[in-house]
């Protein structure tokens, strides 16, 4: 015990430990959230200094009002065929995550996560950005694919892990990479593409380079300091860069206040480094549209980045590896006020005149054929819950442009071991 305490008298400290508003079996209710109208927020010129419009990380920018119509200085008016183009990759991003669920549940892999709910943050942004701009995604933006209309079939291969996997099985499932769609390999490791998007940024423009680099993770991913260094290369170098922080509450088991949302917005980290920073609503595929489009005339400006706050809501588990009921309220997802995404963007289609309910059930009846159709292809070149479909010593390769001697010594002691224990998996 201490001796010596002038202050002994004073009232004991105590720690504030965040506790989520709702758990399992609790009666949800939102209506303390703030939620202002759509059409309200201020779309500040690009070119604006950051300092000028802070209300915007603190605020939600949203375009598509109660009405399903779309109102105010955000709203991008994008022509019907841009709507229905990005409507049908929203809906086959879900498709696409349903049947995977379904391979997972019926032994066909090891692992998958969905991105229910969160569909129009991906899709929208890749609507928004250029074709060869640079994504460095975390693992809820398969959107970002489907909309770039990358193979369905080579993105179940590499779920599948089999033969046709372009990464030989060395990534967990859904952990791609294709560089043909200038689609960054995710890393398990939480938030380091946020770096990764801010070098590759500075490089682009040290280079004289005219492509630019949107990067993306999670609120519980902001609390990981590969955040805060990548932010402050941004600022200091003004890099041609849009750090997405989709905010969809949930971080597994943790609530988002564990990673400071009792205290302010994750827009707001923005206002600290100097960036420009939106907080969007996230199930509304046109602000979010809107917030990407302005935020890449900004880097491709050379004004610098902008930090998105995508507000949404983690519609499911977390992976197939989670179960939520054991942790949040069952109602949350039902209660949540910003709606369901895909939905939204069909009702303002309907609302234009421009699509009708049996249009979209045909739709939904198309893409999942289309879904099982390149799930059968796939399977043809086999399925992980059948065993390795690649050679060992794949595992060693294409990481280093040239094998380092240790990892060589360690492949031969692996084959060397694989072959006494009778292992047939090699070349
Ligand atoms: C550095 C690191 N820490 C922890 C984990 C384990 N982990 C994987 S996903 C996850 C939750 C991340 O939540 P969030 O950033 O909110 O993203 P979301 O899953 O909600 O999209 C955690 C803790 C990890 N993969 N890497
Ligand atoms: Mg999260």
């Amino acid at each position: 015990m201490p001796v010596d305490r002038p202050n002994a008298n004073l009232r004991p400290l105590s720690l504030h430990v965040p506790e989520p508003k709702f758990r399992p079996g609790d009666t949800v209710d939102f209506s303390d959230l703030a939620v202002p109208p759509a059409g309200a927020a201020l779309r500040p010129a690009s070119d604006a200094a950051p300092d000028s419009f802070r209300d915007l990380a603190y605020g939600l920018v949203r375009v598509l009002g109660e009405d399903n119509r779309a109102i105010g200085a955000w709203d991008p008016k994008l022509p019907p065929d841009r709507l229905r183009a990005m409507l049908r990759a929203m809906a086959l991003t879900r498709a696409f995550d349903e049947r995977m669920y379904r391979a997972q549940r019926q032994g066909k892999t090891s692992f998958y996560m969905k991105s229910t709910g969160e569909e129009a943050i991906a899709v929208a942004a890749a609507f928004a950005l250029m074709p060869d701009d640079m994504c460095f995604p975390s693992y809820r933006q398969q959107g970002l694919l489907i909309a770039r209309d990358w193979s369905l079939v080579d993105m179940m291969n590499q779920i599948y892990s089999n033969r046709a996997d372009r990464l030989h099985g060395k990534q967990l499932p859904i952990m791609y990479s294709v560089r043909e769609k200038g689609f960054f390999s995710i890393s398990g490791n939480l938030t380091t593409q946020y770096p990764q998007a801010v070098g590759w940024a500075m490089a682009s423009a040290a280079s004289g380079d005219t492509r630019i680099a949107a990067t993306w993770c999670g609120e519980g991913s902001t609390a990981e300091g590969d955040f805060h260094s990548a932010c402050t290369f941004a600022s200091v170098y003004r890099a041609p860069v849009i750090l997405n922080v989709v905010n969809n509450q949930w971080a597994i088991s943790s609530f988002s206040g564990f990673a400071g949302a009792e205290s302010t917005t994750f827009a707001a980290r923005a206002v600290g480094y100097g960036i420009a920073g939106l907080r969007v609503d996230g199930n509304d595929a046109l602000a979010v549209y809107a917030a990407t489009e302005w935020a890449a005339e900004r880097a491709r400006t050379n004004q610098g980045p902008t930090l998105i706050e995508h507000f949404t809501y983690r519609a499911e588990g977390h992976s197939t590896s989670d179960d939520p009921s054991q942790y949040r309220s069952a109602h949350e997802a039902a209660e949540w006020p910003l709606g369901d995404p895909i939905k939204r963007l069909k009702d303002h289609l309907i609302a234009l005149g421009e699509w009708d309910e049996e249009r979209h059930a045909a739709m939904d009846l198309e893409l999942a054929e289309t879904v099982k159709a390149a799930a059968r292809e796939a399977e043809k070149n086999g399925v992980l819950g059948h065993g390795l479909h690649q050679p060992l010593e794949t595992m060693f390769e294409e990481v280093f442009e040239d094998m380092p001697w240790h990892l060589a010594e360690q492949r031969q002691e692996m084959l060397d071991e694989a072959k006494a224990a009778g292992l047939e998996i090699g070349r």
